[in-house]
């Protein structure tokens, strides 16, 4: 039920609809089909079309050229009246004549080989109110001319014949300036004049136009090199009674052949002492007709364009603007072979100058030299053809001598006329180059021109000729191409030992030079000093100081610890010799270092200031002459005690002989004595007579029970920290400043301290044959290993007692 059995009416009736659909699709695609109009070439409508009335609303196209500038839409008027719409340099212009008024107008930008999308309003006033798009851009036109007009295209005035893409004779265009004038190469996608498209596909008449556009082409071009260059191009040379032949060329040569259209008939142009000769023989024998051109400037090295059209005997040359600038009829008006029998096109020169099927009138067979560019030819019966371009490297049969990259100017000259000092060769000729005279032509010589001669330099600078050139050497006070110009450095000295850097000013002025100050100035001129103890100079400033100190040029800055430099701006690295190395990584802060070591990552052992042996630690940041000071303290310190003690205990037995008897007479009376003396300075009268033995026992006994608290007076160093001898020290040190009696420290202390009238006596150390004992010099061993020495020898000294 479902089952599908081939094509049925219904889908035969699709593909129909398609095929029509198809169809109208491609006509409809045709009739908009765009226009490409060649050089030369145009659409024209006759008067009456009036195919513009409505763009003085508004006017729509969309186009796309290929040269530098040429007339796109042109309608001409009764009268002198006309609108003309064209490109000139990448701008898109109006120009028009209403009214006996001419306008012009700059309406846009229009960039070359791209294709631009037009819509002009407000034509008709063409003034401000006049409004331009340009693919998208808005552009309000430039009016070149104050004048107001009325452009209405329906107004008799301005009904005449309507041109698009180019024109007939382009001399003929009524223009108000040379800047249209000139044949486009263009592509113009379509037309609407008011709300209406313009037919391009149905205009009066039409020359030189195709269907289908191209993407610009560079223009040919090929660079003749020698007297014997020449191409013969592939043409199309079956005989006819019109020819179009045009070119452009550049040369400095005055002779040369620019084209040989023919066998012995024949349409020949040449340059000859600069002027164009002009020579058309449409029969093949007898005299050719022959023009020579006034002007005999056409080998400037300017860009020449010409253009010859022959149309049956008659022959005209115009220039790139249509003028006429030779004719030539060829037997007057006697009935003569009006078709030219060419057998070829030769261009640039011949391929053989003695070919006997040229003709013998000819009197320039030497090759132009230089370059040619777009030639273009056509050959005509009935109907009129533009002439299309011709590419010199695809379309010729043979070449000689040619360079087809570029347009070379300096390859172009026979050598051995041009290898002397300062020539060139230039578009076929040999010339001095810039800065050289001609000494001789023929053959040429050049002379390096003395530009030294009248001398340019000024204030007595040396002058040196170079090639359109010379060099001034000038004095020290003077600078500038000739020496003129007075050195701001010179006028206006910078000070105080700057350098000064000579600047460029119309006038000699402060402000033309640049004065660089040497450390610790300032100003303009380098002539203040700059204070760095409350300014950033160019020598720095002084931070992180204790004082500062400034003058003329210097200062001098006192730094804080841990910072260092004239400035004090630096922080003291403490760690730049490496001090921890080797195994250890330094750490610096500001008043000092320490080292994490190999042997100690986690840092149990603080402040350590090296690596080695983790023994030998130094708790306290001492530096080592600071502990040779301390060392020397301590073997002072020491001497003392030693020497104090011997004095000690020789007169502890001298008393103990005085007291017990043993000893001599002089020595005991001595020993009495020097009591007796001791009571009396010291501690009052009372004591003079008081010898009580028991007395002095009893003091003897209260001074013992002091022992134990006099002994820790003595601090002795626990084992193993015998290196806090400084500790110890210092506080000794400490205790016998506190002490008010100025003496030593010692049982002669509390004796000292008595009262008036004791009775105690002072003779407390008298006792001292018990204290003796008492008095231990062990402690010396606990002080360590230097001091073991020591102790022995007091050791040894009571038993010898
Ligand atoms: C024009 O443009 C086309 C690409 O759009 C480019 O191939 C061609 O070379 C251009 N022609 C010129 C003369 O610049
Ligand atoms: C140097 O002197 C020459 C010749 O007198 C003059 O033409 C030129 O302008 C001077 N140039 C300057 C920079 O003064
Ligand atoms: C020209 O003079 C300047 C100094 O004034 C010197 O440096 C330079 O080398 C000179 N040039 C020549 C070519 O003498
Ligand atoms: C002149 O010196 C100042 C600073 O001293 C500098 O900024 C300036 O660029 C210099 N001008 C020139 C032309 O060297
Ligand atoms: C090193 O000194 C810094 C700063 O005083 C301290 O923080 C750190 O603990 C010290 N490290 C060692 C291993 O002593
Ligand atoms: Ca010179
Ligand atoms: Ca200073």
């Amino acid at each position: 039920m479902c089952s599908y059995s081939g094509p049925t009416l219904p889908s035969y009736r699709l593909m129909l609809l398609l095929l029509v659909f198809l169809v109208a699709s491609v006509h409809q695609a045709r009739s908009q089909t765009e226009k490409y109009i060649d050089k030369n070439g145009y659409l024209k409508w006759n008067l009456g079309s009036n195919v513009l009335v409505g763009a003085e609303n508004r006017l729509e196209f969309r186009f796309r050229y290929c040269n530098n500038k040429g007339v796109l839409i042109y309608q001409q008027g009764e009268g002198r009246n006309f609108f003309a719409l064209g490109v000139n340099d990448e701008r898109l212009y109006i120009e028009a004549s209403i009214d006996g008024l001419a306008v012009e107008m700059y309406v846009g930008e229009v960039a070359r080989n791209q294709t631009h999308d037009v819509t002009i309003t407000g034509l008709r006033t063409l003034n401000a109110q006049t409004r331009v798009i340009i693919n998208g851009i808005s552009y309000t036109p430039e009016i070149l001319t104050d004048v107001d007009v009325n452009l209405d295209f329906s107004r008799s005035i301005l009904v005449g014949e309507t041109l698009i893409g180019g024109y007939e004779a382009i001399d003929q265009l009524r223009l108000n300036t040379q800047r249209l004038k000139a044949y486009p190469i263009t592509c113009i996608e379509f037309i609407r004049a008011g709300q209406a498209n313009i037919d391009l596909n149905n205009p009066s008449s039409q020359l030189g136009v195709t269907d289908r556009c191209v993407v610009c082409l560079p223009p040919s071009l090929v660079t003749l090199t020698t007297v014997t260059s020449y191409l013969r191009m592939r043409i199309d040379n079956t005989p006819r009674s019109n020819t179009v032949i045009s070119l452009k060329f550049r040369t400095k040569a005055p002779d040369g052949l620019l084209f040989y259209f023919g066998g012995p008939a024949y349409l020949a142009l040449y340059l000859e002492g600069g002027a164009l000769v002009l020579r058309l023989n449409t029969k093949g024998s007898g005299d050719d007709t022959r023009y020579k051109t006034t002007r005999t400037t056409f080998n400037d090295g300017e860009m020449q364009e010409v253009s010859v059209t022959r149309a049956g005997n008659v022959a005209t040359l115009r220039d790139g603007a249509g003028n006429i600038i030779a004719q030539v009829i060829f037997g007057g008006s006697q009935n003569t072979a009006q078709a030219l029998n060419a057998e070829q096109l030769y261009v640039g020169g011949l391929e053989d100058i003695n070919d006997p099927a040229l003709s013998e009138s000819i009197e320039v067979r030497r090759s132009f030299t230089g370059c040619l560019e777009e030639l273009r030819f056509a050959s005509y019966s009935a109907v009129e053809e533009a002439p299309t371009q011709i590419n010199f490297r695809d379309q010729n049969e043979a070449a000689r001598e040619v360079d087809f990259s570029a347009c070379l100017e300096s390859a172009s000259c026979q050598s051995y006329t041009c290898t002397g000092e300062g020539q060139q060769c230039s578009l076929g000729v040999c010339e001095c180059i810039h800065g050289y005279g001609v000494r001789s032509q023929d053959p040429l010589v050049c002379y390096n021109i003395d530009d030294c001669s009248p001398n340019p330099c000024q204030n007595g600078a040396q002058c040196t000729d170079k090639i359109a050139d010379y060099n001034c050497t000038c004095p020290e006070q003077y600078k500038g191409k000739n020496c003129s110009v007075i050195r701001n450095c010179y006028e206006f000295p910078c000070l105080n030992g700057a350098e000064c850097i000579e600047l460029d000013t119309p006038t000699p002025s402060p402000a033309g030079r640049n004065c660089s100050c040497a450390p610790g100035y300032k100003g303009v001129d380098c002539g203040q000093d700059c204070d760095e103890c409350s300014e950033q100079c160019n020598s720095g400033m002084c931070v992180n100081s204790i004082s500062c100190e400034n003058s003329i040029g210097d200062f001098v800055c006192e730094c804080k610890i841990g910072y260092e430099g004239k400035d004090c701006s630096s922080e003291i690295d403490h760690c730049k010799d490496n001090p921890c190395s080797p195994g250890g990584v330094c750490h610096n802060y500001l008043t000092g270092y320490n080292c994490t070591c190999d042997d100690d990552p986690e840092g149990v052992v603080l402040n350590r200031q090296s690596c080695g042996p983790l023994a030998v630690v130094n708790p306290i940041q001492i530096s080592p002459a600071a502990l040779v000071a301390i060392l020397v303290c301590l073997v002072i310190l020491l001497i003392l005690v030693i020497v104090f003690v011997a004095f000690r205990r020789q007169y502890q037995q001298k008393k103990k002989k005085a007291l017990y008897g043993y000893g001599n007479g002089p020595d005991f009376e001595e020993s009495r004595e020097n009591i007796m003396k001791y009571e009396e300075e010291g501690y009052g009268e009372e004591d003079q007579d008081a010898f009580d033995v028991n007395l002095i026992k009893s003091v003897g006994d209260t001074l013992k029970q002091r022992k134990p608290e006099d002994r820790s007076k003595y601090p002795t160093l626990p084992l193993g920290e015998a290196a806090d001898v400084g500790d110890f020290i210092h506080g000794r040190l400490g205790d016998a400043e506190k002490d008010t009696n100025d003496g030593a420290n010692d049982e002669m202390m509390p004796f000292g301290d008595e009262g008036q009238g004791s009775l105690a006596g002072s003779l407390s150390s008298l006792n001292s044959s018990s204290s003796d004992g008492d008095q231990n010099y062990d402690y010396l061993h606990d002080w360590g290993p230097r001091f073991s020495k020591l102790a022995d020898m007091f050791n040894d000294g009571e038993s010898d007692d």
